[in-house]
């Protein structure tokens, strides 16, 4: 398991309800980003906008419901970002 998704996934899940919704990565990611970024959690390149948030959204989310799981978000961040 990687402890860097681990640690956005919480950080991007505002709620805490161990899922992530569309709005969440793109808010959380809007909020939250430049922090996470600053922190070394989150590659400055991986920060976007609305559109770019959204699509990685889209990427993550295998099954194409309404939510990404943390094993969805998992795949597509270890991916993307090569963690
Ligand atoms: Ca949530
Ligand atoms: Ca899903």
């Amino acid at each position: 398991m990687s402890q860097k998704a681990r640690k956005l996934f919480d950080a991007l899940d505002l709620n805490h309800d161990g899922s992530l919704t569309r709005a969440e990565v793109i808010s959380a990611l809007r909020s939250k980003g430049p922090t996470l970024a600053a922190q070394g959690d989150l590659p400055f390149w991986g920060l976007g906008d609305a559109d770019a948030s959204s699509a990685l959204f889209d990427a993550a989310n295998a099954d194409g419901d309404a939510v990404l799981t943390f094993e969805e978000f998992e795949r597509e961040v270890d991916r993307r970002f090569g963690w």
